[in-house]
């Protein structure tokens, strides 16, 4: 029955049944020469370019979707791996699969392997299983643009380097990747030693384990710290042990590419300058060694978080006309960089109060360039660098205390007024800033001259986004009622501008400086722009669609539109978005600029 009815429909339409065959086919002829035709262009590409070209940044971890900005340095500490036995923690598991992570290519595991691998996680906040995959002396691309290979340095008139490495319970095979890469990338006559400190690391692989294996290579020495003292005691120390003409800091999770040492040395060499190379990333699940941005420069946000920022227009048009020329930054990373060993120890070494981590970046940038010298980069040198999310070992005292007394060191001894801005809305930190002994610091500071934090802001990083005395600083509240403010989860993110709630006065992200030419900024360097539709936070620049004149109560575009707060249900105007509209007598146009002292 089932199969005769089957039949006579098939019968039926016998002509409609290949009319849709032949259309089936010629999808299918249509898809496979899509198909070859990708797979060819891809070909071509491969052929072309090296892959890594090819390779996105990571948007999570290092920029934002606007390509800009980097955001490091949200630590959580004390995860340390809760449910791994003894004999995982305490065993060194290098077993390196011949070609795995090859050429920096990113290492993939079996679905079985990324379970193991996240179990692991814990343990560095890095994939360890990949890691550990991967040979200490694999290979990696070249990235320099064409203009920096082609430099010749003369290599018999280079200073010679002090490599030193601070580690604490780093993994055997990235810190071991470190040593080797620096051992196989480095000219012989330039390379004086690999200074290698622990931490009192207490995994048992770096023990004895790597006592032996360090007594095997040649130029490479081994300190202990008998206690834990946090980076800047580790690096102290090693560079108190060097013997080079200049000291190179490396993290110990860090693999350097061909050619990274000589523009670090070269700069080096005109004491006067701690010069940083660009730092690529290793993906911290993958180990990929990708490119990052080249338009980037260090700087620091309003709570003193170090962040990766757009250059100045200045530098920006430098460096597309001397690619292979170093850059000046406002402030360092911290973990990645060269100076000469004599001008490191004649501007005050390491402020020797800081503990564990954390600061020691902004403090060693303020005091180079406030006291003569400066901070720079060079494209030329291009070092990977796993960054992670959290931090793999523990605080003791406590994660907030430590990075709370480094910042409140740092802010005492240089930011002057900034410093009061600093402590009065960080009420946290003001807690703890008169348990900090800094006369020593302070003396330093005056016997070297330096320059006030006024200087370096004026001089230094024009573009910041603090508040000044000729700035107006506050809360600036809409007749509708909501205040301007920026509302990401992701600091310097920024997004779609809407009415927040207008909190108090201590409430950082309600707060606005708002410049003689007319910038409105907030934390984290966003300033309002005026984009298609809706008033956007975006990065500041010099676009005019950042500029709004303030007429009376009102804050006018170039083009003579009102900011608006837009009318919608939400009775006090939080959440309802701002955009630039004709001025008329609507209450959204009205601003009210509610002053706050900024210290
Ligand atoms: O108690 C400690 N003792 C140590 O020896 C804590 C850390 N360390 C070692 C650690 O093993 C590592 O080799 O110090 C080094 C840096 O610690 P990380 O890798 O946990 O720091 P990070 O890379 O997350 O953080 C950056 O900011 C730090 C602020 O204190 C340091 O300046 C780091 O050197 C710095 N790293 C970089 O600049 C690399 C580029 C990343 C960026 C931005
Ligand atoms: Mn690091």
């Amino acid at each position: 029955m089932l199969r005769n009815g089957y039949w006579s429909l098939m019968c039926r339409g016998r002509r409609k049944k290949i009319a849709t065959l032949i259309m089936m086919l010629i999808l299918l002829i249509n898809a496979l020469f899509y198909v070859s035709f990708e797979l060819y262009n891809t070909v071509k590409r491969r052929h072309k370019e090296p892959w890594y070209n090819s390779l996105h940044f990571d948007e999570n971890s290092y920029v934002d979707k606007t390509g800009m900005r980097v955001v490091v340095g949200h630590y959580v500490g004390g995860n340390i791996g809760r449910n791994l036995s003894e004999e995982i923690i305490h065993r060194n598991n290098y077993s390196p699969v011949p070609g795995e992570g090859e050429g920096g290519r990113p290492v993939m595991l079996s679905q079985k392997e990324l379970i193991t691998a996240r179990e692991l996680y814990s343990l560095h906040s890095y994939n360890i299983l990949v890691s550990d995959k991967i040979s200490i002396n694999r290979s990696l691309p070249d990235v320099r643009s064409e203009s920096c290979k082609s430099i010749e340095y003369d290599i018999n008139n280079l200073p010679t380097a002090s490599v030193v490495i601070v580690f604490h319970n780093e993994a055997w095979s990235t810190l071991m990747r470190t040593v080797m890469s620096v051992l196989i990338r480095s000219p012989e006559e330039l390379l004086k030693q690999i200074i290698l400190v622990d931490d009192a690391s207490d995994r048992k692989y770096l023990g004895k384990e790597l006592d032996d294996a360090i007594k095997k290579l040649s130029k490479v020495q081994l300190l202990r710290s008998p206690e834990r003292t946090g980076l800047v005691g580790a690096r102290l120390m090693g560079a108190r042990s060097a013997t080079g003409d200049v000291l190179v800091f490396l993290d110990a999770h860090c693999e350097v590419t061909h050619g990274w040492l000589e523009p670090l040395l070269d700069r080096a060499g005109n004491d006067d300058v701690f010069i940083c190379p660009h730092i690529d990333l290793l993906s911290e699940d993958t180990l990929a060694y990708t490119k990052s941005i080249d338009a980037h420069w260090g700087a620091f946000s309003w709570r003193l978080h170090f962040r990766w920022l757009m250059p100045s227009g200045e530098v920006m048009r430098n460096k597309s006309e001397y690619p292979s020329k170093p850059y000046p930054t406002p402030a360092m990373a911290g973990g990645l960089f060269a100076v000469r060993r004599s001008l490191f120890w004649r501007l005050g070494g390491y402020d020797e109060g800081m503990v564990i981590w954390g600061a020691e970046n902004l403090e060693l940038s303020w005091r180079a360039w406030q006291c003569g010298a400066r901070v720079e980069i060079t494209s030329c040198s291009r070092v990977g660098h796993i960054f992670r999310r959290h931090s793999p070992y523990k605080y003791p005292g406590g994660v907030a205390e430590v990075l709370n007394s480094n910042l409140a060191r740092a802010a005492t001894v240089w930011m002057d007024e900034w410093a009061d801005f600093f402590f009065k809305f960080n009420p946290s930190v003001a807690a703890i800033r008169d348990r900090q002994q800094v006369a020593d610091r302070v003396v330093l500071r005056k016997n070297l001259n330096c320059k006030s934090f006024k200087w370096y802001l004026e001089n230094v990083w024009p573009q910041h986004f603090f508040p000044t005395d000729d700035r107006w600083f506050g809360r600036i509240r809409n007749d509708r009622g909501g205040c301007l403010g920026v509302v990401s989860t992701t600091p310097g993110l920024g997004g779609p501008a809407v009415g927040i709630d207008c909190g108090n006065d201590m409430d950082i992200d309600r707060l606005i400086v708002y410049t003689p030419e007319g910038r409105l900024m907030a934390d984290e360097g966003l300033c309002l722009e005026q984009g298609n539709g809706r008033a956007v936070w975006k990065s500041c620049s010099d676009r005019p669609k950042q500029i709004w004149e303030q007429k009376g109560p009102r804050l006018k575009t170039k083009g003579g539109l009102c900011l608006t707060l837009v009318k919608t249900d939400s009775k006090d105007g939080v959440g309802s978005h701002l955009t630039a509209k004709k001025c008329t007598n609507d209450v959204g146009q009205i601003w009210h600029f509610e002053r706050v002292p900024w210290r």
